[in-house]
């Protein structure tokens, strides 16, 4: 394993910090977006450490890598033909030191148990920026809705949620969507576990607005990614208008940055999804993105259409050599919103060769070590996936309140609040890492802040 402070001598700080990142290793071998998400915190923690040994004596990393409880089940359901199939449900319940577990579900054949305790551990510390009270989890099944017909999905999440309902509630542990999981899911999962449990509750968030979902919850990781990037660019006095955007992945994320960078006056050029990429030299505007979503979200087709409609745009097909040419189109600005490791460390140098200004991740951990490594040194604007994408859960905690007190605010007003929110999230970063002496690397602050948050509350609780 590398050592945390490359050139000095390992401090107590840095061999703690490599034995709890070598014990996930040798205790969960095998899930390594795991690895990589707790060697990613690990390596930024060392000053806060140094600062505050109670950290180390209370042993808050070694309990922050371990869930409070994993669920794991079998989900049998019966296609439109009759045959029967097996799928694997799991739920992780990582920490709920500041608030009840909460956190998104993921339906993707590549779910396994590394690729959800990734993104329950992102997640405790992105709900810890957001300011709500919101402990961390993640959830979801290797499940494949593509091509499956709305029965066979409302059969799945009926199956699935027999055994969830058992393992959550609004003060326990509250789902959301994430890839594969959008309101259809959400309204079939809400559905029986409302029948199951006899309550109408706020167990779930993503729900429609016309049954206890919140205005703004569709839009907000979209929209609030892009307030994230105007928050960094205001700090070098730029704005968005007039700048040219890839964005990646054509799902809920990507419409709703699209929408907002439009709105703004800047110009998306690129969506894609698994299949490859669309390049649209013109710009996507709100008739063609209107298009999209309608391809997407009703006829669930492929964004390889787009080309048919609109002749001026090309599509590339995916890549295998871990290349991603849709990070290799001239831009100033990026915007990840697909899936996990899609920037590679080639593809992040081709962003930086390019003169990117500009990277703001609305997916999870999109960018492997070596690409943010690259874009550090570059010095470009770096906004890591658990600040810049916190606009989605921070809504849906606003959701949760509105739930709560049986009211329902206006689009203005949850709008205002995610702009406040993510302004927050960013000064948090901003200040957090100027204090720890990195100014400008928004991910030591985020990781640093996320993480006094939770200690202190840990702390706070004893050894639970
Ligand atoms: P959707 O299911 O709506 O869309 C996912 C998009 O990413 C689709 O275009 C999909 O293409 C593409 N994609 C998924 N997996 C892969 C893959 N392995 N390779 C290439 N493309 C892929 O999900 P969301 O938009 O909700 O989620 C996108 C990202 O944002 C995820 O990382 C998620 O964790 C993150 N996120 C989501 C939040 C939310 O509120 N929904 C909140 C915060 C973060 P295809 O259709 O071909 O699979
Ligand atoms: O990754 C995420 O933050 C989400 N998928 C949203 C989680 C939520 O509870 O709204």
């Amino acid at each position: 394993m590398t050592s945390l402070l490359k050139d000095e001598l390992p401090s107590i700080t840095t061999r703690y910090l490599e034995a709890v990142v070598a014990d996930v290793v040798a205790r969960s071998p095998g899930e390594q977006e795991f690895h990589q998400a707790v060697a990613e915190v690990a390596e930024t923690l060392v000053p806060v450490l140094e600062r505050n040994p109670a950290y180390r004596e209370w042993k808050i990393l070694d309990r922050m890598v371990e869930p409070e409880r994993v669920i794991m089940f079998r989900v049998p359901w019966v296609d439109d033909r009759g045959e029967i199939h097996v799928n694997r449900g799991y739920r992780i319940e990582m920490s709920s030191a500041i608030g009840p577990f909460k956190g998104g579900l993921r339906f993707h054949p590549s779910v396994y148990l590394g690729l959800l305790m990734f993104l329950a551990f992102e997640q405790v510390f992105k709900n810890a920026l957001t300011t709500l009270p919101m402990g961390g989890g993640k959830g979801g099944s290797d499940f494949d809705p593509k091509g499956r017909s709305d029965l066979e999905v409302m059969r799945f999440c009926q199956s699935y949620m027999t055994e969830l309902q058992r393992h959550i509630g609004p003060f326990t542990d509250i789902p959301a969507g994430d890839i594969g999981v959008g309101s259809r899911e959400i309204g079939y999962l809400f559905g029986h576990y409302k029948r199951i449990r006899n309550e109408f509750s706020g167990v779930l968030t993503g729900k429609e607005i016309e049954w206890g979902g919140s205005l703004i919850r569709p839009e907000a990781t979209g929209y609030g990614t892009v307030y994230f990037a105007e928050e960094m660019l205001a700090t070098r006095g730029e704005t968005l208008d007039g700048m040219t955007c890839l964005v990646s992945g054509s799902g809920n994320v990507a419409q709703y940055t699209v929408e907002k960078l439009i709105a703004l006056g800047a110009k998306p050029v690129s969506l894609s999804d698994s299949g490859g990429f669309v390049h649209d030299p013109d710009g996507i505007d709100d008739e063609k993105l209107h298009w999209v979503m309608e391809l997407k979200n009703v006829r669930r087709g492929r964004i390889q259409e787009y080309v048919e409609r609109f002749p001026r745009a090309t599509f590339t097909p995916a890549a295998t050599d871990g290349r991603n040419p849709l990070w290799a189109i001239p831009a100033h600005c990026a915007f990840p919103c697909a899936t996990q490791n899609e920037i590679s460390g080639p593809d992040a140098a081709a962003l930086v060769a390019n003169g990117v200004v500009l990277v703001a991740e609305g997916a999870n951990m999109p960018t492997v070590p070596e690409g943010v490594d690259r874009f550090r040194a570059a010095g470009i604007l770096y906004g890591p996936g658990k600040a810049a994408n916190a606009g989605g859960v921070a809504v849906s905690g606003l959701e949760m309140s509105q739930d709560a007190l049986r009211i329902t605010w206006t689009r203005d007003e949850v709008d205002l609040r995610l702009r406040g929110i993510m302004a927050s999230i960013h000064r948090t970063c901003r200040d957090t890492a100027e204090e720890y002496g990195v100014p400008g690397d928004y991910a030591v602050g985020a990781n640093i802040a996320g993480f006094v948050k939770v200690a202190d509350a840990m702390i706070d609780q004893g050894v639970v």
